[in-house]
């Protein structure tokens, strides 16, 4: 049965938050300036439907994927008025004490539906939701979790936004999976200023989706109460049954700007606003109510209660005090749970990493094995060990990757827990957060370094994403990525290294093994730890045994952050990484005890104590990498030096990097670029001369 009193009362909070907004930034020279909301965004119009949409979202595990302008839905998924009011105010607590824009929104729960914690890009709600709907499948039917069962996943999104890559990349999850996942596109005929007939031919996106294959598609007036509630009935019931994914499309009104600073002049005239306003659904829906379900008291009296309580949430929400500016940096990565900061969702239990262990100590005598066995080691032991573990991305399923190194995976563990993906990097990306926040363990491979492009914008968010929910949310995924030069082959596409991207990407690990015994360590304690990393699979490890090294153990970790000395030596520091690691090794044996060898392993974090005590010590530095020279990751290693250890240097801090050309194919060409046994020797010569 619906409850339409609560339906109504969650659109007339709706509309009181966005009249108190809008009128305290209207009034702006007399009310306090700590009173202004620096961000507002209206529902107005969008209020209703969102409303009923709502009280269908009541699955357990029910998750939405929502934007800006979904406070409605929020309201009705239990988010409070005072957090409503005190998030857009930049206050303490809400959505991301402060840090984030106030409509920016996130729910955690562990008891009922959760807002899945929302981006500013337009779009990037939709592949996270098809992930967290994928995730609902894996509780339901890989891990026998009943409560699943039913349950679905609702991306809301304007119809400006089913032009991103986002929208057609999970409407492609989820139809060729048969997704439990509901497209709410609410179509207010505006992106911005941009019309709709701009984002779709003819403007209306369920039109063009008629023949679209595994989908359910509705269409309908999204400001008559009657014939939304029916539509949302029919679709809601339809991907709950589990038969795959359906689209809805309700066409409502703007009734407001797009955003605060927004004045409308230029793109709307005066006549379409006033036509919008005859559209308003919040009259519809009273004259729907009023008298037949409520009497005109009742109305009267749900008015009455909707002013009190926003008048209690306002002030409330006003007294919180403004985030102190220490805090700022916490929660970047994740924080001892002993203090309390655990994130509310997302990623493995305490219990679980607990259950899981690890072991600094690498046993003895191990066999040798090459790279790409290593990391196929590991993660077979890991999806042995760890039901929760799921191993995906483009061919690594029957085919067991294109670099072999999933290879047999599928076979042995099933098409549920390695699978292939559709081609589209946001989408794998996307995909595994929405499954991290489900409390999956997702081990993503991109097929090559330079693939990853398309899917920046879901790594960036990824990356974020526990700091801008104030540690609400954290989604510790694991990208597998091969990049660099091949065995005597490259190429612009599939030898990019790169890596320094990911380091100054915020909130991500960036593993960069330079043999099999790390390899293994490294990926071990990313896929039992609490944060994103990405694994640089280096391509000439894979492709030759340059990075054999005895097997560590099932249960070998290596902690981020620790450089390993290869070599001691008290007149010159290397510093490198990855497959470099191997040509400086024997550019180094040329001089004898001279060279202090420093693989760093990891490059986010990086070991700053050995590098400067290295440098203390020798007082003279090369530092050796294949990504181009340019803001390479050498620099922020070159500046930390500069600053830190100025006093001991002997000689300038040098690097030796590929200088600022894409990777080459010709073997000829690839060995002028790169730095090699005879010239990092060269340049280790030099400097001792200095
Ligand atoms: C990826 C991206 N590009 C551009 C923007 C700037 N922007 C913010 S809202 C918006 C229009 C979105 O329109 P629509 O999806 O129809 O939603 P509505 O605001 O109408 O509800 C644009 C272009 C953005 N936030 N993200």
């Amino acid at each position: 049965m619906t409850d339409w009193r609560r339906i109504a009362y969650h659109a007339l909070v709706s509309r009181a938050l966005d009249d108190v907004e809008e009128a305290t930034n209207r009034n702006r020279r007399s009310v306090p300036e700590e009173h202004l909301v620096p961000y507002q965004f209206s529902a107005r119009g969008h209020d209703v439907a969102q409303a009923i949409l709502g009280s269908f979202i009541d699955g357990r595990h029910d998750a939405a994927g929502a934007y800006y302008r979904s406070r409605p839905l929020l309201l009705s998924l239990g988010l409070t008025l005072e957090d409503a009011l005190a998030s857009p105010l930049g206050r303490t607590g809400g959505f991301s004490s402060g840090r984030d824009i106030g409509v920016v929104c996130n729910l955690p729960s562990t008891t009922g539906p959760v807002v899945l914690p929302m981006a500013g890009d337009v779009g990037s709600q939709y592949t996270p939701s098809a992930g967290w709907a994928q995730s609902i499948v894996y509780h339901r039917d890989t891990l026998k979790d009943d409560s699943y069962k039913g349950c679905i996943a609702v991306a809301l999104g304007g119809e400006g936004s089913v032009a991103t890559n986002g929208f057609w990349s999970s409407l492609t999850m989820a139809t060729t999976l048969k997704l439990p996942m509901l497209f709410y596109i609410e179509d207010n005929g505006l992106g911005i200023s941009v019309k709709g007939e701009m984002q779709t031919p003819g403007g209306d996106i369920a039109k063009n989706l008629t023949c679209f294959g595994n989908l359910l598609v509705r269409n309908g007036d999204g400001t008559n109460p009657v014939e939304s509630e029916k539509l949302l009935a029919e679709v809601v019931k339809h991907v709950r049954s589990g038969t795959g994914p359906a689209l809805i499309r309700l066409t409502v009104p703007r009734l407001a700007s797009h955003s605060g600073p927004d004045n409308q002049k230029g793109y709307r005239t005066e006549a379409e606003i006033a036509a919008d306003a005859a559209r308003d659904p919040l009259p519809k829906l009273r004259a729907h109510l009023v008298p037949g379900i409520l009497s005109e008291k009742d109305w009267k009296k749900l008015e009455a209660e909707v002013a009190r309580d926003v008048g209690v949430a306002l002030e409330g929400a006003r007294a919180r005090p403004a985030p102190a500016g220490d805090k700022v940096k916490r929660f970047v990565y994740a924080e001892t749970r002993e203090a309390g900061d655990a994130e509310t969702m997302g990623g493995l239990s305490e219990k679980e990493i607990a259950a899981l262990g690890g072991t600094e100590t690498a046993a003895a005598e191990g066999e040798m094995l090459r790279f790409a066995d290593a990391v196929r080691r590991a993660l077979r032991t890991e999806l042995e060990r760890n039901p929760k573990v799921v191993v995906f991305g483009e061919d690594v399923g029957v085919k067991g990757g294109v670099h072999l190194v999933t290879e047999g995976l599928q076979k042995k563990f099933g098409r549920e827990r390695v699978f292939d993906t559709s081609l589209s990097e946001e989408g794998i990306i996307g995909r595994a957060v929405g499954m991290a926040i489900g409390g999956l363990m997702p081990v993503a491979e991109i097929q090559f370094r330079k693939y990853a492009d398309p899917a920046t914008e879901q790594l960036n968010n990824c990356g974020t994403l526990r700091w801008r929910t104030a540690n609400r949310f954290a989604a510790p995924i694991v990208v597998r990525m091969p990049g660099g030069f091949g065995k005597d082959v490259g190429d612009p596409w599939h030898s990019l290294s790169a890596e320094v991207v990911f380091a100054h990407a915020i909130g991500w690990q960036v593993a960069m093994p330079s043999n099999s015994a790390d390899a293994i360590g490294l990926l071990r304690a990313a896929m039992r730890g609490r944060n994103p990393t990405i694994f640089f699979e280096h391509r000439s490890l894979l492709m030759t045994s340059d990075g054999s090294a005895r097997y560590p153990g099932d249960d070998y970790v290596v902690p981020f952050g620790r450089a390993k000395t290869l070599r001691d030596g008290n007149d010159i520091t290397v510093v490198t990484w990855g497959a470099m690691v191997h040509r400086c090794v024997h550019a180094a044996e040329q001089f004898g005890e001279k060279v202090d060898l420093l693989d760093l392993r990891t490059i986010a974090p990086w070991d700053r104590n050995a590098v400067l005590e290295s440098v203390r010590k020798t007082g003279r530095v090369l530092i050796v990498h294949e990504d181009t020279l340019t803001a390479g990751f050498g620099a922020e290693i070159a500046a930390t030096i500069a600053r830190e250890a100025f006093w001991s240097l002997d000689a300038p801090v040098d690097r030796l990097a590929v200088e600022d050309v894409p990777m080459p194919y010709h073997e000829n060409l690839l060995s002028a670029v790169l730095p090699s046994v005879t010239t990092i020797a060269e340049r280790i010569d030099v400097l001792l001369s200095v």
